[in-house]
C-alpha cells in the first residue's frame, strides 16, 4: 500500500510531480539544490527582494514548469534565488496566481509546493489587503495571526486532513516581533475578488472575526502546511475595507499607498528574514 501511495504520489499527473519538476528547473538555473526559506511577494512587497542578501539568479516564472507570467500590475514576474548574509539560500517568488484568475486552485498553489519541493522549511507569504481595524492606516504592515477561507475551496485533494491550529506560526510570529514590537496581527479574510467586498460583507467578515480582507494567501497557507512548511504571513494594509471609511476603494489608490510604504515594509521584511 505504502509502495503503491509512493508511486500514486510521483505519478506525473499529480500536482507534486509538477512541482518537483518546477524544483528541478530551479535547481539547475540557479545552480543552488536547495534552498532554505521561500517568499512569495505580494503587492507592496516586491522591493524586499533587493534588500535581503546577493541575488545569484533570476529566471523569468514562464520558464518554470507550471508557471504563467502575472499580468497585474504590481506584480512582478520572476523567481529568484538570494544568497543571504548568513549563508541560508532564499527563493523569492514575484509571481502569484490568483484563485480569481479561475485557472484552478492546483495553480493557485504550485509556487507552495514547489518552494517545499526545493527544500523550504519556512514559506513567508506576503500580500496587500483591506484593513477593518480603523487605526489601521494605508501602508501599516501586519502579521497573520489565522484565517477565515471563504473561497468554498481547499487546496488538498482527496481525504487529506492537515491540522491547520497555529497554521501562521506563533514562533515566527515572535521572531517578527523581535525585530519590531509594533507590529499588529489579526485575521486575514480570503473572498474570491476580484471585486472589493461591499460594505456589508466587510461588517460580515468582522463580526465573523475577520480583521484584513484580501484575495490570496489563505489557500496558499494551506499547502504549504500540507507540504510541512512553517508559514509566516505579513499583510499590508493599503487601503481600510469597504465601508470602514466612507472613502470608495480604487485599485490606482491601493497601488499607489503601496508604493508610498514599500522602501520601509521592504527593509522591515528583509530584518525578519534574516532573524528566521
Ligand atoms: I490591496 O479591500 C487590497 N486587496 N478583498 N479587499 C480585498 N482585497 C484587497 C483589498 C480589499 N485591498
Amino acid at each position: 500500500l505504502r509502495r503503491q501511495r509512493q508511486m500514486c504520489i510521483r505519478d506525473s499527473h499529480t500536482p507534486f510531480a509538477l512541482a518537483t519538476d518546477a524544483a528541478k528547473v530551479i535547481a539547475d538555473q540557479t545552480s543552488i539544490s536547495r534552498h532554505d526559506i521561500a517568499l512569495t511577494l505580494g503587492s507592496g512587497w516586491a522591493k524586499a527582494a533587493d534588500l535581503i542578501g546577493e541575488t545569484i539568479a533570476e529566471i523569468p516564472a514562464g520558464d518554470v514548469p507550471g508557471f504563467a507570467s502575472s499580468g497585474v500590475p504590481g506584480h512582478t514576474g520572476t523567481i529568484r534565488s538570494i544568497k543571504m548574509a548568513n549563508g541560508k539560500h532564499a527563493l523569492v517568488i514575484g509571481a502569484r496566481t490568483h484563485f480569481y484568475e479561475d485557472k484552478g486552485v492546483r495553480a493557485v498553489v504550485h509556487s507552495v509546493r514547489t518552494a517545499a519541493a526545493c527544500g523550504a522549511k519556512v514559506m513567508v507569504l506576503t500580500n496587500g489587503a483591506g484593513g477593518i481595524k480603523d487605526h489601521w492606516t494605508p501602508g501599516t504592515p501586519v502579521l497573520i495571526s489565522d484565517h477565515l477561507n471563504l473561497t468554498a475551496s481547499s487546496p488538498l485533494e482527496g481525504a487529506t486532513f492537515i491540522d491547520l491550529t497555529d497554521l501562521y506560526s506563533s514562533r515566527l510570529r515572535d521572531i517578527a516581533r523581535t525585530i519590531d514590537p509594533t507590529l499588529d496581527e489579526g485575521v486575514y479574510v480570503q473572498f474570491r475578488g476580484p471585486h472589493y467586498e461591499t460594505p456589508a460583507e466587510v461588517q460580515m467578515a468582522k463580526t465573523m472575526g475577520g480583521h484584513i480582507v484580501g484575495m490570496s494567501t489563505a489557500l496558499e497557507a494551506i499547502a504549504a502546511r500540507e507540504a510541512g512548511m512553517e508559514v509566516l504571513g505579513l499583510s499590508l494594509i493599503t487601503n481600510l475595507a469597504a465601508g470602514i471609511s466612507p472613502e470608495p476603494l480604487s485599485h490606482k489608490e491601493v497601488i499607489e499607498a503601496g508604493q508610498m510604504a514599500e522602501p520601509v515594509i521592504s527593509a522591515l521584511l528583509a530584518k525578519i528574514v534574516a532573524a528566521l
